[in-house]
């Protein structure tokens, strides 16, 4: 008898699950198509069985999300000629300006951002924001000793250029990258690599990775070859020195007497990913695929929290904190162009919906994705990039 119970029990059970089981599968079929396969594909690829993954952010929330951080962040300060300039606050007290290199990466994070849902409005803001990087810092930025920050403002400068068609933004990436790389470059010390300072303390991936990147869309804007030469020198002494093919990471930073003293972050795998992408098409005796590949196997094993997770948050200080907005950069533009996306899709996909997933109640998404973004901190101007460039990334290869 009371087996009997148990038999009646169990299959009970089996029917209420199988009956749960479809009610899910007809609420995954009612979803439109493209949020019931990547819900499918967080659930088996992520974490095995995870039922509560967040939606995926809608292209349209990616729109909404820089909309946030402009309204927080964006300050237009004057006219600029015939146009105006404009600034990023540091933070949500609106006490100064971004630093100079954090606020390249802002604008570097509107470029996508308009590169997804282009509109006035976002193209209007990228001149005016590039006009407040005139107005600050002067058109050659002799002044500032470090590299990396010349880079970031070039790079800002070649893409701001391919939206807009402002001569001035291409002569000024030009000048500057040209101006870093007289300055940098030497052969005399290992061998080759760009000092990271004028003081030449150590050659950092942080100038190098993104000074590939840079050259390759300087050579496709103005066709002039010797910056393709360039990029190829800096990369083959990048993997030469930096890139571990063992493993796939790429090292940070290397000091003359040849020790490493930095590990990986995700600016700099992400810019290395970056790099082997654009050199593929014009290089194509070496493997760029493979090496870019092996980067982001490092990326997605190594700097998420759990393997194959979201990626780790880097809040160690100022400067790390908005790291993954340039990885999200990158690593989406290779999946795309690679055709990647059954490999890659479901885990950067799984990263933008938990992003979006911890945005505050006003929208900000500050960059420890675990975690909801506090309502009453007062969040600065480079943390809160990482999420909005996550959510709009996805979209180059969705
Ligand atoms: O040490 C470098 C780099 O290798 C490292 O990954 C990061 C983060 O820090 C610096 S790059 C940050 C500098 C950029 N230029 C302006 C400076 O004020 C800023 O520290 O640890």
């Amino acid at each position: 008898m009371r087996r009997k119970i148990n038999n009646n029990y169990l299959k009970r059970s089996k029917q209420l699950l199988a009956i749960l089981a479809l009610g899910v599968s007809i609420i995954f079929a009612g979803c439109k198509k493209e949020q019931s396969a990547s819900n499918a594909a967080i659930v088996t690829t992520v974490t095995g069985v995870n039922l509560s993954s967040p939606p995926l952010p809608a292209k349209s929330d990616a729109l909404l999300a820089i909309q946030v951080y402009n309204n927080h962040f964006y300050n237009q300060y004057g006219t600029y000629g015939p146009s105006f300039k404009a600034y990023y606050w540091k933070d949500d007290s609106h006490t100064g300006r971004m630093d100079f290199w954090t606020q390249q990466e802002a604008i570097e994070m509107l470029i996508d951002a308009y590169n997804i849902n282009p509109s006035t409005d976002l193209k209007n803001k990228i001149s005016y924001l590039y006009n407040g990087v005139r107005d600050g810092y002067g058109l050659l930025w002799t002044s500032n000793k470090f590299n990396d920050d010349i880079v970031w403002g070039s790079l800002m400068c070649v893409r701001a250029y391919k939206i807009t068609n402002d001569g001035g933004m291409l002569t000024m990436a030009k000048n500057n990258f040209d101006m870093m790389y007289s300055r940098a470059w030497d052969t005399t010390v290992l061998g080759g690599g760009l000092w990271w300072t004028t003081d030449k303390t150590s050659k950092n991936t942080c100038v190098n990775a993104p000074a590939v990147i840079c050259a390759m869309l300087l050579y496709q804007a103005t066709g002039d070859a010797t910056y393709k030469t360039k990029a190829k020198l800096i990369m083959d002494w990048i993997v030469s020195r930096l890139y571990t093919a063992s493993t796939g990471e790429v090292k940070g930073a290397i000091i003359p007497n040849g020790t490493i003293t930095e590990g990986a972050l995700s600016y700099t795998q992400g810019t290395f990913i970056g790099a082997c992408d654009l050199l593929r098409a014009d290089y194509p005796t070496v493997d760029y695929l493979g090496m870019g590949s092996n980067a982001m196997n490092y990326a997605k094993s190594s700097l998420c929290i759990t393997s194959g997770g979201i990626l780790k948050d880097e809040n160690g200080n100022a400067d790390t904190q908005g790291m993954k907005s340039i990885f999200a950069r990158w690593a989406c533009q290779f999946v795309f162009h690679t055709g990647t996306v059954s490999t890659y899709g479901a885990w950067l996909d799984f990263n933008g919906s938990q992003a979006w997933s911890i945005r505050n109640s006003q929208g900000l998404m500050w960059n420890t994705w675990g975690t909801r973004t506090s309502d009453t901190q007062v969040l600065n101007a480079f943390q809160t990039t990482c999420g909005v460039s996550m959510v709009n990334n996805i979209y180059d290869y969705r």
